[in-house]
């Protein structure tokens, strides 16, 4: 309340008393805070940010401490995750945790980890991979703005060291292209970093400069002086059309006798023959009896997320044989979806008439988000969107780009996100555009995401059903979508589950199994109607997804076809569909699987052309096929 004394570019005037009380509360709490870092950790780390902290759980920011994932609460993003300890203590004094519980931190059978993870309800997205946490807030801060129009905040906290990481500047020139006025970034510039000083040390004024040429609001202050610190932070509410970045001058360790601004302490805990006398001079500092501070609650002007089954309006329109791109489909289902519900939303990095994403933006033009040529962020923003269930988001650009944000992917699994990934231009097939531009990765690449569903569609209809079944699975969904057109293999009814495998094709006489997915599918098709003219029968398998992989489809048809298994994929051999499907049958005596896959490094040529030259057209799976006669 006492900070609706100030005004623009003043001091508080009146209920000055109160005020102090109040200063005074704060600066003992942060006092108490240090105090809790004579835990193992990153004390130096949590140190530098005491008042920071303080000032932002207890004077600035509004949320219900009792229901840290409340909807309505302001968001706060510790993007420097080793300083998990302080995040703790914040949340112990606002009573969520018991002090008693911080004794655990660490600890194999205790939440309270090493950095933040959203087995926390007060914590949304995991952080620890420095450079994160920012486009997460962007996330958040654009969803709050345009989605959910409520007044919740954001505010993220970053180490100076931190900023050196890209991503950082890259979520710095999202949130200012998108008025982000309702975010905050604070940089703890406490000069040092892990093995040495960060590059600035304590040049504040190149930070402001740099901060202010990325289009934000800046303020440089003592992160030391409480004062300062609310001044700075009341003033940011003000601030209409701009992102606002606090440049908090800090001391790395500050109040630690003999450790405080020193190198060689970061992430070392205080040796034991020290705590007491630490704790006895930060004591000895309190000068007000404790008392429990009380954040201010928010305003109820969001409402709770509907989370009931996204479906698609209608069955998809289209007919067997019909030619349509996996991709151009994607853009279709995800429109369709659109109208099903208002959560979804999509976004692009530049790429939206190429993976077709425009599609959705044309429909819905104010649940689109582009984030430029800056995939790293875009991850990261659909993180933060999608967190607290606010939005189900569809990123897309092109799956080969993919690779630059795995770490973001990567950190997304951590963060328990639901974000869904549609990658377009996978593999050899898309042709001229020559070996920048395929993505021959992606498979092993998702596959080795622990909570990933990897979708693997083959045509329009399943196209469609995987991007409605995405909407609806939790973990990370990827959608692996191709450039040429290929004809439409299922009718509209066709019923898809994840994990469950369609046979295209079989008799009572069939030699082989060949399971082949997007382009290779249709090759196996189209081989096994080249095989067909000679006599011989082969079975044709979709997986539809390829993690979950549909085992017992595969085995079974494997068991009907003696035991022989050819894999025909438009990707690299490590980790793609092939070692899928040896992995799923290894344990199973005389069953032979070929795979034809993609090695080396491609060139440019017509997709046909390329198919042929990297073996995995329909004239390769045919020999491979008289091959598995001749053995
Ligand atoms: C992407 C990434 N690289 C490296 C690390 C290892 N690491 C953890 S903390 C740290 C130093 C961080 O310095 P700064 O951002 O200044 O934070 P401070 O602890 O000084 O507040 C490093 C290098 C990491 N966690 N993440
Ligand atoms: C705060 O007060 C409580 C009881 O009022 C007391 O048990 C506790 O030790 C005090 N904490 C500190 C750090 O002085
Ligand atoms: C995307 O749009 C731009 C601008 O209209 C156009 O130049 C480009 O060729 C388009 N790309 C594709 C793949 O259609």
């Amino acid at each position: 309340m006492f900070f609706s004394f100030y005004t623009q570019n003043s001091t508080p005037f009146s209920l000055f008393s109160l005020w102090i009380i109040t200063l005074e509360y704060l600066i003992t709490f942060s006092l108490f805070t240090r105090l809790h870092f004579s835990l193992p950790s990153h004390p130096t780390s949590c140190c530098s940010a005491a008042e920071l902290m303080s000032v932002l759980f207890f004077h600035t920011m509004r949320y219900k401490a009792d229901d840290p994932r409340n909807q309505c609460n302001d968001r706060f993003v510790l993007s420097k995750g080793h300083a998990a300890p302080i995040l703790y203590a914040v949340w112990a004094e606002a009573g969520f945790l018991k002090e008693s519980e911080l004794l655990n931190l660490r600890k194999v059978d205790c939440d309270l980890e090493g950095h933040p993870t959203p087995k926390l309800a007060f914590v949304d997205v995991a952080t620890g991979s420095l450079g994160q946490g920012l486009g997460a807030s962007c996330g958040m801060a654009y969803t709050g703005k345009h989605f959910d129009k409520s007044g919740y905040r954001v505010y993220c906290m970053l180490g100076d060291g931190e900023s050196s990481e890209g991503s950082v500047w890259e979520a710095m020139a999202f949130a200012s292209y998108y008025d982000l006025d309702n975010l905050v970034a604070i940089i703890d510039v406490n000069r040092l970093a892990q093995s040495e000083a960060a590059p600035l040390k304590h040049d504040v004024e190149t930070h402001r400069k740099r901060c202010e040429a990325f289009g934000w609001n800046t303020y440089v202050v003592d992160g030391h002086d409480v004062e300062e610190l609310c001044k700075a932070l009341w003033q940011a509410q003000q601030v209409k059309g701009k992102p606002t970045c606090i440049v908090a001058k800090t001391f790395k360790g500050k109040g630690l006798k003999n450790i405080e601004d020193l190198d060689n302490w970061h992430g070392k805990p205080i040796p034991k023959d020290r705590v007491d006398a630490i704790l006895k001079d930060l004591q000895a500092l309190i000068q007000v009896p404790n008392k429990t501070l009380c954040p201010e609650l928010p305003k109820d002007d969001t409402a709770p997320a509907d989370l009931s089954t996204i479906s698609l309006p209608s069955p998809p329109a289209y007919k067997k044989g019909d030619k349509m791109a996996t991709r151009r489909a994607y853009g279709v289902a995800l429109a369709r979806l659109g109208q099903a519900s208002e959560r979804v939303v999509a976004l692009d990095g530049d790429t939206k008439n190429s993976t077709f994403s425009e599609t959705f933006k044309k429909a819905f033009p104010d649940r689109y988000i582009e984030c430029f040529i800056a995939e790293q962020n875009m991850v990261s923003v659909a993180i933060g969107c999608a967190a607290r269930d606010r939005t189900v988001a569809f990123a897309s650009t092109f799956a080969a780009f993919f690779a630059r944000a795995y770490d973001q992917i990567r950190m997304g699994a951590i963060s328990q996100s639901n974000i869904n990934l549609v990658g377009s231009h996978c593999g050899v097939s898309i042709g001229e555009d020559g070996p920048s531009q395929m993505a021959l990765e992606d498979l092993a690449m998702f596959r080795a995401i622990p909570t990933c569903t990897v979708f693997y569609p083959s045509d329009a209809v399943s196209t469609e059903r995987a991007v409605e079944l995405s909407a609806n699975t939790k973990g990370i969904c990827f959608i692996r979508t191709s450039r040429p057109e290929t004809a439409v293999l299922y009718s509209p009814d066709e019923k898809f589950q994840v994990g469950i495998a369609k046979v295209v094709r079989e008799s009572d006489s069939d030699c082989v199994t060949v399971i082949g997915a997007g382009i290779t599918l249709h090759e196996a098709l189209a081989a096994a109607d080249m095989l067909a003219k000679e006599g011989k029968n082969i079975r044709v398998i979709d997986p539809f997804t390829i993690k979950p992989l549909d085992a017992s489809t595969i085995l079974a048809s494997a068991k009907a076809t003696k035991g022989q298994i050819i894999t025909v994929e438009d990707h690299y051999k490590e980790g793609g569909l092939g070692e899928a499907v040896l992995s799923a049958v290894g344990q199973e005596p005389g069953i032979v699987v070929t795979r034809l896959a993609v090695t080396g490094i491609p060139r440019s040529g017509k997709p046909q052309e390329m198919l042929d030259i990297f073996g995995i057209s329909a004239k390769h799976i045919a020999n491979a096929v008289r091959q598995t006669f001749a053995n």
